[in-house]
C-alpha cells in the first residue's frame, strides 16, 4: 500500500470535508494528494541530453501538480549503478520511481524489492519487466519505429548495400525490441537487397561509438548505411563518416536530437533523414501516468483511461511483454532538410 506523510493524510481528510461546497474540487484534489510525495525519475545515464528534456518535462507536471521530482542520473548506462540508485530511493521512502531501464533483467529483483515497500514503479522509454512495474510509457510503436528505419535504409541505398547497425548498450530494452522488429522484416524479406552485416554497442556514449564507427568503416569497404537508434550515438556516427571523408558513400539514418544533428542533415548530407518523438511530451506524459497512479486514479491495467492533464486521455493497451502501456505517439517524427531549421531550436 501507498504510503503517505501525516500531514498528507489531514491535508486529504480536509479536502474530503469540503468536496460538495467547492467549486474547483479537481484542482484542489491533486495539490492536496501530492504535496509532500516525491517522485523519482532514474534515467539511463547522465551527459544524454536525450534525457535532459525528458526530465524537465517531468519535473515540470510533477511541481504543477504539488508533488516533488527526485532526478537520478547514473554515471555510466548501466544496470549496476540503477540497482544502487534503485536500492536508495528505497531507503529514502519515495512514492514513485519512473524508471528507463539499462537492462530490464538485472534491475527486476531491485524494482519488485520497491513494490513490496508500497513503491509505484513505472517504466519510459526502456521498457522494465512486467512483474516489476505496473505500466510502461512507450514513445511510439516498436514496430512502426522498426519499419520507419528500415524503409528509411532501403529509401537512401537505394534498397541495395550493406549496412550495419549501432545501438547503445546490449541489454536495452528499447534499443533490442527496434533491432528485433528490423530483424524480423529482414527476415521476412521485405528488403531483400540490404545485408545486415553487423550490429554493435556503442554504450550511449559518443567516443566509444566514434571508436566503434571507425572499426565498421575499416572492416567493411562496401559499407552503405549505418542505422543509429541512439540519440547520444548517432552524432558520433556522423562526425566519424565527415572526417573519414565517406559521407558520399556511407550514410547514418537513425533517432536523433534536430540540435545535435542539424548540421549533418540534408539531402546531399551525411544524414538526409532521421526520426524521434516529442521528448518534452514524453517526460510530461510519463509524470501524468506515475501521479494517477499514485493517486490511485488508475493501477496499471489494460483498458483502464489514464488522465494526463492538458495532453488529454490515454488508453491503457497491452504490450509485446505481456504487461501494459500507454503510447505518447503513433509514429515518430521526421527531421529533413524542409523542417530541420525549425525543429533545431525546439529540441
Ligand atoms: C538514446 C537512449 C534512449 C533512446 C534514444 C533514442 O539516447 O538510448 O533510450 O530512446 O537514444
Amino acid at each position: 500500500m501507498r504510503k503517505r506523510s501525516p500531514a498528507a493524510l489531514v491535508l486529504a481528510a480536509l479536502a474530503i470535508a469540503i468536496l460538495p461546497i467547492s467549486g474547483c474540487w479537481n484542482a484542489q484534489r491533486d495539490d492536496l494528494q501530492l504535496s509532500g510525495m516525491k517522485f523519482a525519475i532514474v534515467v539511463k545515464s547522465e551527459d544524454n541530453s536525450y534525457f535532459k528534456r525528458i526530465i524537465e518535462g517531468f519535473s515540470a507536471v510533477v511541481q504543477s501538480q504539488g508533488g516533488t521530482p527526485v532526478v537520478r542520473e547514473p554515471s555510466r548506462a548501466t544496470a549496476e549503478e540503477q540497482i544502487r540508485i534503485i536500492n536508495n530511493l528505497i531507503s529514502d521512502k519515495v512514492d514513485v520511481i519512473a524508471i528507463a531501464t539499462n537492462s530490464e533483467s538485472a534491475v527486476a529483483p531491485a524494482l519488485q524489492k520497491a513494490i513490496e515497500q508500497g513503491i509505484q514503479v513505472i517504466s519510459f522509454d526502456s521498457a522494465a519487466e512486467p512483474p516489476s512495474r505496473a505500466m510502461h510509457v512507450n514513445q511510439a510503436d516498436a514496430q512502426v519505429i522498426a519499419k520507419a528505419l528500415m524503409d528509411a535504409a532501403a529509401d537512401i541505398t537505394g534498397g541495395n548495400g550493406q549496412v550495419a547497425i549501432m545501438s547503445t548498450t546490449n541489454q536495452a530494452n528499447n534499443q533490442n525490441t527496434w533491432i528485433g522488429g528490423m530483424r524480423g522484416l529482414l527476415e521476412a524479406g521485405v528488403y531483400p537487397g540490404l545485408m545486415l552485416v553487423n550490429i554493435v554497442y556503442g554504450e550511449d556514449d559518443y567516443d566509444i561509438t566514434y571508436q566503434k564507427t571507425q572499426h565498421l568503416i575499416d572492416t567493411y569497404p562496401d559499407l552503405a548505411l549505418v542505422i543509429a537508434p541512439t540519440a547520444a550515438g548517432i552524432p558520433a556516427v556522423a562526425q566519424c563518416i565527415v572526417n573519414n571523408g565517406l559521407e558520399d558513400r556511407i550514410k547514418v539514418i537513425g533517432l536523433g536530437m534536430p540540435s545535435q544533428m542539424a548540421q549533418y542533415i540534408g539531402n546531399n548530407r551525411v544524414c538526409p533523414y532521421m526520426f524521434l518523438w516529442d521528448l518534452d511530451e514524453l517526460g510530461k506524459l510519463t509524470a501524468y501516468a506515475a501521479i494517477a497512479l499514485a493517486n490511485g486514479t488508475v493501477s496499471g491495467q489494460v483498458g483502464e483511461i489514464l488522465p494526463a492533464g492538458e495532453m488529454g486521455e490515454y488508453h491503457i493497451t497491452g504490450d509485446l511483454f505481456g504487461g501494459s502501456e500507454i503510447a505518447l505517439q503513433a509514429e515518430p517524427i521526421r527531421f529533413d532538410q524542409s523542417n530541420i531549421e525549425y525543429w533545431r531550436n525546439i529540441y
